[in-house]
């Protein structure tokens, strides 16, 4: 064997070369990377008595892509794109050995090779789309030639990983090998391919598939059409749709021409820049600085959800869903037995629409016990309560709880406000209580706050942060404050909205302008979605908000069909007059003379005192780094991920100009807008929030 670099190696099986790449963690395509690959090939080609090469990976995975780490920044070393012309234009058959993840990059080296071999637990996939690019190295014309062109559309907009059995049938790969046995079926592969005799099959050069679409432009025009929710405000998926549409009607090196011009734009734009963030900024939360990662761990079995209302359910389905059995407790029978239904309903509805079979409903609710009684939760490792929000309510539940509950279990509140710390010391084991902070609808949204209280063990943290990935969450830690991070930030938007509103703006207008920025929904919106009743009581309203006139007359959001707007029968919402003639009225009874207000102010008016709330939050250290509260934005509020979260879109328009406004509006419009230390502190020195260690 010899080794061409530290990453690199060639060795001979027979009449086989064999090169493995070894670059943990996932062999990304670095420059040295590409040299040291450059150099094997080129000392196997030239090598006349290596009849084929095989190229395999070492470690968990087959080549995961370019190395993200180096966009931006200047190229070293040999260029994808000349690897890619050695290996596809090698005289001699390349086999690529496929086990772990063959993603973006790494899929389009595999396609330049001429035969590909994969064990049935890889998976392939060009996920670029994801971090705002497009397959950059001629994955674009290479894909639609082989899977056709409407696999390689959904393929490249959705960048999903698609299993082996899938790419064995659409001919991705050419033959499946045993899981323990890649590298020897792939030189076993490779040896019949030089006995046989066997064609250097090129990709590039396989056009049936792309000329069958040609002249169908109707195949584009519907993709667009279907997914134009879903790509509202992104620019990758549409520069996709563009490269394959070059791909079905240029020549192959003009549609790699395209698609080198399209990468390099959307490389070098504020959306992939932002994209790319997001993606080191999820995989950086889970690192804690002061809990290390041998922290040991308390194992979690078997789970309590107290309530088995709307939030209870969702929470219980996530353990279910991981195969982790749930006892659930509600003080009714008919609240108990509502909750089951709608879990089961809700699994139904999922199997009926295929994404789930009848038998994996059955293990989900086999895994579930409803009970009125508490004393069932004495064995559960973890606890989670999800009952009414109202701290005396929560305090009950945590006493009782406690005197159940064995020693050494986790009891945690989905509380979205209330001190955990209170709630922990109605208990004798404060360090075994902390927030797990689910957001509506628990069972969908990825958000977890793991809300850390003053006496919170770190085993119990290390334990909340592992079984939050073990049910699919994204979990962000952090400390007890009101609202947490997401509620407290979202609490700056809702009152500026609402005075906007007092000001002279519409809530459409609001709503407009913040869906237009890449939100779901405008706040008016979404409180119309979650109810206007909620924290409204009947006896002690008093005309006093916009909300409480609106609930008095019974417009209390969706479910009454009306409430800022008007609904019809299928939940469409209208502007509404009868609104817009309170909101006036409203205004007179004040003293408000209303004035015109600009998308622009209500835009800065809405965003900039989140971001100056994330600052404070920062400052007194109840967020571990600035990337963390973008996390919580991006996955509890969708807030559009191509502009990164709020910290990042405020690093990116210039804290100065944040600033400047906090400190106009605090001067004409007092308290509420007051700066940040932090953020003083930052434009003083002329840094960001990325800069901040
Ligand atoms: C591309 O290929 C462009 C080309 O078309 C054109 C070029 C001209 N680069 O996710 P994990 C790090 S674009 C750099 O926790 P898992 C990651 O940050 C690329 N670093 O592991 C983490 O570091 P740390 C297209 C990368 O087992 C560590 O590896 N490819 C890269 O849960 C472990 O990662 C993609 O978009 C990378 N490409 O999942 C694939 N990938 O430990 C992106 C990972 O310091 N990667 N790291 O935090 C993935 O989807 C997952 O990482 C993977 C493994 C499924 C591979």
């Amino acid at each position: 064997m010899t080794a061409i670099n530290p990453v690199t190696d060639l060795a001979r099986d027979g009449e086989i070369a064999v090169i493995t790449l070894n670059s943990p963690p996932v062999n990304a395509l670095s420059g040295q990377v590409r040299d040291g690959l450059a150099e094997a090939f080129r000392q196997a080609i030239a090598d006349g008595t290596a009849k084929a090469i095989v190229l395999i990976c070492a470690g968990k995975t087959f080549i995961a892509g370019a190395d993200i780490s180096e966009f931006g920044k200047p190229m070293t070393g040999t260029s994808l794109f000349d690897l890619e012309q050695i290996i596809e234009n090698a005289p001699k058959p390349v086999v690529a050995a496929i086990h772990g993840t063959a993603l973006g990059g790494g899929l389009e080296v595999a396609l330049c090779a001429h035969y590909r071999v994969a064990v049935p637990s890889a998976k392939c996939g060009l996920p670029e789309v994801n971090i705002g690019l497009l397959p950059g190295a001629g994955g674009t014309q290479r894909l639609p030639r082989i899977v056709g062109v409407e696999a390689a559309l959904d393929m490249v907009t959705s960048g999903k990983h698609v299993n082996a059995k899938k790419c064995l049938e659409t001919g991705l790969i050419d033959t499946l090998a045993p899981e323990d046995g890649l590298r020897a079926t792939a030189i076993e592969f490779a040896k019949t391919v030089v006995a046989e005799n066997r064609p250097l099959k090129k990709v590039r050069e396989n056009n049936a598939k792309v000329e069958a679409a040609r002249g169908k432009p109707e195949i584009f025009a519907e993709f667009r059409k279907t997914n134009a929710r879903k790509f509202r405000g992104f620019l990758a998926p549409e520069y996709n749709i563009r490269c394959i549409e070059a791909a079905v009607n240029l020549p192959f090196d003009d549609g790699l021409k395209a698609e080198r011009k399209m990468f390099m734009e959307l490389m070098t734009g504020p959306q992939s820049a932002a994209q790319r963030y997001v993606f080191f900024a999820e995989r950086q939360v889970w690192k804690l600085p002061d809990i290390a990662d041998d922290t040991p761990e308390i194992p979690v079995k078997k789970v309590g959800v107290i309530g088995a209302g709307t939030m209870g359910g969702g929470i219980a389905m996530n353990f279910l869903n991981a195969g982790i059995a749930v006892t659930i407790v509600e003080t009714s029978e008919e609240a108990l037995t509502r909750g089951l239904a709608i879990i089961r309903r809700n699994y139904e509805n999922t199997a009926r629409k295929g994404r789930m079979t009848m038998a994996d409903v059955e293990k989900r609710m086999g895994l579930l016990t409803g009970t009125l009684d508490m004393n069932a939760l004495a064995d559960c490792d973890l606890v989670i309560e999800a009952v009414f929000e109202r701290m005396d309510i929560k305090k009950e539940v945590f006493g009782k709880l406690d005197a159940i509950v064995k020693q050494g279990a986790i009891l945690a509140s989905n509380t979205s406000y209330l001190n955990v710390d209170e709630i922990a010391a109605s208990t004798k084991r404060p360090e075994y209580v902390l927030g797990l902070h689910f957001f509506s609808p628990a069972n969908v949204m990825r958000l977890l706050e793991v809300v850390r209280g003053a006496k919170t063990a770190k085993p119990v943290i290390a334990t909340a942060m592992k079984t939050a990935k073990r049910i699919g969450k994204i979990a962000a830690l952090v400390g007890v404050c009101h609202g947490f991070v997401g509620n407290r930030m979202l609490a700056q938007r809702q009152r500026e909205a609402n005075k906007l509103v007092l000001e002279g703006a519409m809530p459409w207008d609001v709503d407009r302008v913040l869906y237009d920025f890449g939100l779901p929904m405008g706040p008016f919106a979404m409180s119309d979605l979650a109810g206007l009743d909620i924290g409204w009581v009947k006896e002690k309203t008093s005309s006093s908000t916009l909300r409480e006139i609106l609930c008095e007359m019974d417009r209390r959001g969706q479910k009454t069909g009306a409430g800022f707007y008007d609904y019809d029968e299928n939940r469409k919402a209208t502007p509404s007059p009868v609104t817009e003639k309170i909101i006036t009225e409203f205004r007179a009874k004040q003293g408000i003379t209303p004035r015109k207000i600009s998308d622009e102010e209500i835009l800065e008016r809405c965003i900039y005192p989140m971001i100056n709330e994330g600052a404070k939050i920062l400052e007194e250290g109840k967020a571990i780094r600035a990337s963390d509260i973008d996390i919580v934005w991006i996955n509890g509020y969708g807030w559009p991920v191509y502009r990164g979260g709020p910290m990042y879109y405020g690093d990116s328009i210039g804290l100065d100009k944040v600033l400047a406004k906090m400190r106009a509006w605090h001067a004409s419009m007092g308290a509420d807008f007051k700066p940040a230390a932090l953020l003083e502190k930052l434009v003083a020195e002329g840094k960001t929030f990325r800069d901040l260690k």
